[in-house]
């Protein structure tokens, strides 16, 4: 792996923890989180300033060609490496569960991190979500429905898998689901007017904007409590808290 420039105006574990995820060491990565956590960081902030940033990283050096698949794949073992211990403490922040959620990523996409972070987040504030996984088919979100989900939430990071999100939605509306459930998509290159035209319920930039957005759909679902009995978790990117 190719030497990579540290994360400026981030120091000590989250540094260490930016390179290592970066050059693929998923030890490395589980010995710094266990210290940022010992140090008294955040696990919003080890995801916002270190993980999230690697992984920025690793796909421009992916776009420059320094990197190639293995690369990526590596780098992605690291960063779950990471999560996985982070997962628990988001899961530990409440005790009831708010609303249902399934979230997956479309048919023909492979990419998980992003999904898994919404996962952890939604946890965290208190919902129950599935996991569907990743490669998902219509057929599953549609399952997921007819099981109870209130909230399909679909992933997609390539132009080519964007439009599989409109075909779980037709698919949806085709088995006379659609006013049983909301929908919400997220990916990099999504936009608002695009959840608009594949006929989505909402779309968040980021996990945080995830949680956000998920409140605000299930208020008015008969049965869900609605934000005003959601738990409250403090889970923003931006939080500004310092631990050095
Ligand atoms: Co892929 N890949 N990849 N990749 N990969 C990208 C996406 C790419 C941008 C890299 C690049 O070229 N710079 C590029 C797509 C470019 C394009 O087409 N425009 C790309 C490509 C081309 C490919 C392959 C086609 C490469 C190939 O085979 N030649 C291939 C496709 C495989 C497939 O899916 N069929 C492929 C494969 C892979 C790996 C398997 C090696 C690996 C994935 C491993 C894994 O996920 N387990 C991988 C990786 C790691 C990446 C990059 C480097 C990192 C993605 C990531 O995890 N980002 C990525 C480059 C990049 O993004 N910079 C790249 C971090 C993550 C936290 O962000 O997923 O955006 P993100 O999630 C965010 C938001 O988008 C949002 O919240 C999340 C948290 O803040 N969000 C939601 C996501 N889902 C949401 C759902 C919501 C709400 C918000 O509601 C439901």
């Amino acid at each position: 792996m190719k030497k990579t420039e540290c994360l400026s105006g981030v120091t000590g574990e989250l540094a260490t923890l930016y390179r290592a995820v970066v050059q693929g060491e998923e030890e490395t990565v589980r010995e710094a989180v266990r210290q940022a956590l010992a140090a008294g960081a955040p696990a919003t902030r080890i995801l916002s300033d270190a993980l999230i940033p690697a992984m920025t990283e690793v796909g421009r050096l992916f776009e420059i060609h320094e990197y190639y698949l293995p690369e990526l794949m590596i780098s992605s073992d690291a960063m779950h490496a990471g999560l996985d211990i982070l997962r628990p403490l988001f899961g530990e922040a409440t005790a009831h569960s708010s609303g249902n959620i399934a979230l997956g990523t479309v048919e023909g996409d492979l990419h998980d991190i992003g999904k898994n972070l919404v996962i952890m987040m939604l946890e965290g504030s208190g919902f129950h979500v599935t996991d569907l996984g990743v490669d998902i088919p219509s057929h599953k979100f549609v399952q997921a429905v007819k099981g109870g989900a209130q909230v399909i939430g679909m992933s997609a990071m390539l132009p080519t898998t964007m439009p599989n999100m409109k075909l779980v939605i037709d698919a949806i509306r085709a088995e006379g689901l659609r006013e049983r459930v909301k929908v919400i998509v997220g990916g990099p290159l999504l936009t608002q007017e695009y959840a608009g035209q594949i006929g989505a319920d909402g779309y968040a930039s980021d996990a945080s904007a995830a949680v956000r957005k998920v409140k605000e759909l299930l208020l008015g679902i008969p049965g869900v409590e609605g934000n005003r009995k959601l738990p409250m978790v403090t889970l923003q990117f931006s939080e500004t808290q310092s631990y050095y």
